[in-house]
C-alpha cells in the first residue's frame, strides 16, 4: 500500500521524501543508525534455523527457533508488511573498574535495560507511520523476527565472525529493532561490505569454543545461553563461566572493531537504574525470589524462576571466593555452603556441592551423602571430575 486517504490528504509512501522524513523522526527519537529493507521472507535466516535446529546447534531455546516460518516471515506478524525500518541504539558504556570482593560480572547489554528507549524510539516512527494510516508494529528482541538478519537487509552493518552484526566506524554494542510496516518505502541501500577479513580473534578467545563456523554460535557450549538456560548447569563449562552472572561478551570485546570504534557511540540515554556491571554474589544468594525479580526483572529468566540466578552464583562462589583452610562455622563461604546444601531445591544443592568441592571442602560432603534426590546423586557420582583449586603461592 503506497497511498492511503486520511483527512482528504494523500500520503505517498514511495515518495522518498516521505521515506526521508521518517528517518529523520528516527534519528531523532534517538537512534543511532537506521536504515529499511523490503518485507519478504528471510530465507537465508529461515534456512539457517531449520539448519541449527537439525544439527542440534540451538539447543534447547526456543524465541525465533521455535516457530521459523512465522519469525522469518514478516506478513505473518504485518498483514500486508511490505517494509521493514529498522533501527540500532548504543548500548556501550564505559567499564567502572572491578570492586573487588566476590561479586558477579554483567555482559554489557544487560546492566541496565536498553530495550525499552529502544522501542520508545522506534514507537515515535511507528506513530506517525499510523497517523498516515499504515499499519506499523514495533519489534525488538521478540520471537517475531529475526532482527540482525533484518538489519543486515536494511544495509546497516555486516555479520561478524562473531555472528553479530558489526556497525561500520561503530561496532556491534547495539541493540537492533525494526518497525514493520504496509507502508511501501523506497528500496534499500546496498549490504554493508564485510569488515572482519582475516581477524579470527572471537574465535579464538570465546572460552568455550562456542563459535563453530563463522558466524555460526553452538548455543551448546555459548555462556550467554547456558547462563538462561533452564536445568543444570553443564558440568564441562562450569569453570570457563568464571564469573559470569549473566550474558558473555568475550566475542565483543576481543573484537577489535567494536573495542576501537564502541566508544565513539555511548548509549545516548543511559537508564539510571539496572543491575549494572558488578552483582554482589552473597547478596544474589541471600535475597528472596520477589527482591531477585524485581531486581533483575528485566532479564530473561526461563519460568520467571530466580534459580536460575542462584545456581549461577554457587558456580561463581566456586570458582572465585577465596580459598579458607579451616573449618569455621562463622565463615561467610563456609555459611553460604552450608545454606544451599541444606536447600529445599535439589537443583540448588547440587550445584553447592560442586562449588564446596572445588574450593577443597570435601569435609562438607556429608551434609548431602544421604540425599536420596537423583539431581545430587548425579553430583555426588561425579564429585572426582570436579577441578577443585589449590592455593597457589
Ligand atoms: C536467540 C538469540 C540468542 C541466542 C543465540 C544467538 C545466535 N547466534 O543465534 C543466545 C542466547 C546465545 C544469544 C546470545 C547473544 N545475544 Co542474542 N539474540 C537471540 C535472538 C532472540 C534470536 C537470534 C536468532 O534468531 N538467530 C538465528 C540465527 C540463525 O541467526 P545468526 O546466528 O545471526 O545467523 C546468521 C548468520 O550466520 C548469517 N550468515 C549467513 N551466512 C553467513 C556467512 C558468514 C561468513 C557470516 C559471518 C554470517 C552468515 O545469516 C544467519 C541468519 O541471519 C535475537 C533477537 C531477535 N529476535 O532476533 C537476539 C540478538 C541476536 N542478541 C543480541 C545480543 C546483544 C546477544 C549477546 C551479545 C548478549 C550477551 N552479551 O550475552 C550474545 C551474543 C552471542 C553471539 N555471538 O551470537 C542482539 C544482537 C545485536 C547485534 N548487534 O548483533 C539481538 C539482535 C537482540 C537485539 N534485538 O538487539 N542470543
Amino acid at each position: 500500500m503506497s497511498r492511503v486517504k486520511r483527512n482528504q490528504i494523500l500520503v505517498d509512501s514511495t515518495d522518498p521524501a516521505y521515506l526521508e522524513s521518517l528517518l529523520q523522526l528516527a534519528a531523532s527519537a534517538g537512534l543511532d543508525r537506521v536504515g529499511v529493507c523490503d518485507a519478504t521472507v528471510l530465507d537465508r535466516a529461515r534456512s539457517a534455523i531449520d539448519d541449527r535446529n537439525e544439527r542440534g546447534l540451538s539447543d534447547t531455546m526456543g524465541f525465533t527457533f521455535r516457530n521459523p516460518s512465522r519469525s522469518t516471515d514478516p506478513d505473518r506478524s504485518v498483514s500486508g508488511a511490505r517494509s521493514i525500518i529498522v533501527g540500532a541504539r548504543s548500548y556501550y558504556s564505559e567499564q567502572p573498574d572491578h570492586p573487588g570482593g566476590l561479586v558477579g560480572r554483567v555482559a554489557r547489554y544487560a546492566q541496565a535495560d536498553h530495550y525499552t528507549p529502544l522501542r520508545q524510539s522506534l514507537q515515535q516512527v511507528a506513530l506517525r507511520l499510523r497517523a498516515d494510516g499504515f499499519r506499523a508494529v514495533v519489534f525488538a528482541d521478540e520471537n517475531a523476527i529475526v532482527d540482525r538478519e533484518v538489519a543486515h537487509r536494511a544495509g546497516l552493518g555486516w555479520f561478524g565472525k562473531n555472528a553479530n552484526l558489526l556497525l561500520p566506524g561503530a561496532g556491534s554494542f547495539f541493540s537492533l529493532g525494526s518497525i514493520v510496516t504496509n507502508a511501501v518505502l523506497s528500496p534499500a541501500k546496498q549490504p554493508a561490505p564485510d569488515g572482519c577479513g582475516t581477524c579470527r580473534s572471537c574465535f579464538d578467545d570465546c572460552p568455550t569454543q562456542a563459535i563453530v563456523a563463522e558466524g555460526v554460535i553452538d548455543a551448546r557450549r555459548c555462556l550467554a545461553w547456558l547462563v538462561q538456560k533452564p536445568g543444570v548447569f553443564p558440568r564441562e563449562f562450569r569453570v570457563a563461566l568464571h564469573d559470569r552472572l549473566y550474558g558473555c561478551d568475550d566475542c565483543q570485546t576481543s573484537c577489535p572493531p567494536t573495542v576501537r570504534l564502541g566508544r565513539r557511540h555511548t548509549a545516548s540515554t543511559p537508564p539510571a537504574i539496572g543491575p549494572g556491571a558488578f552483582v554482589d554474589v552473597f547478596g544474589v544468594l541471600d535475597s528472596t525470589d520477589q527482591e531477585l525479580l524485581e531486581r533483575f526483572g528485566s532479564w530473561y529468566l526461563a519460568e520467571r524462576n530466580p534459580k536460575w540466578l542462584r545456581r549461577n552464583a554457587l558456580i561463581i562462589l566456586g570458582n572465585i571466593a577465596p580459598l579458607t583452610m579451616s573449618n569455621d562455622p562463622s565463615d561467610s563461604v563456609e555459611r553460604m555452603l552450608r545454606k544451599y546444601l541444606g536447600d529445599i531445591d535439589p537443583l540448588l544443592r547440587a550445584h553447592a556441592l560442586w562449588a564446596a568441592i572445588r574450593l577443597g571442602r570435601q569435609d562438607l560432603v556429608s551434609l548431602v551423602e544421604r540425599d536420596a534426590d537423583s539431581l545430587v546423586q548425579d553430583e555426588l557420582n561425579h564429585q572426582s571430575s570436579v577441578p577443585i583449586r589449590t592455593v597457589t603461592l
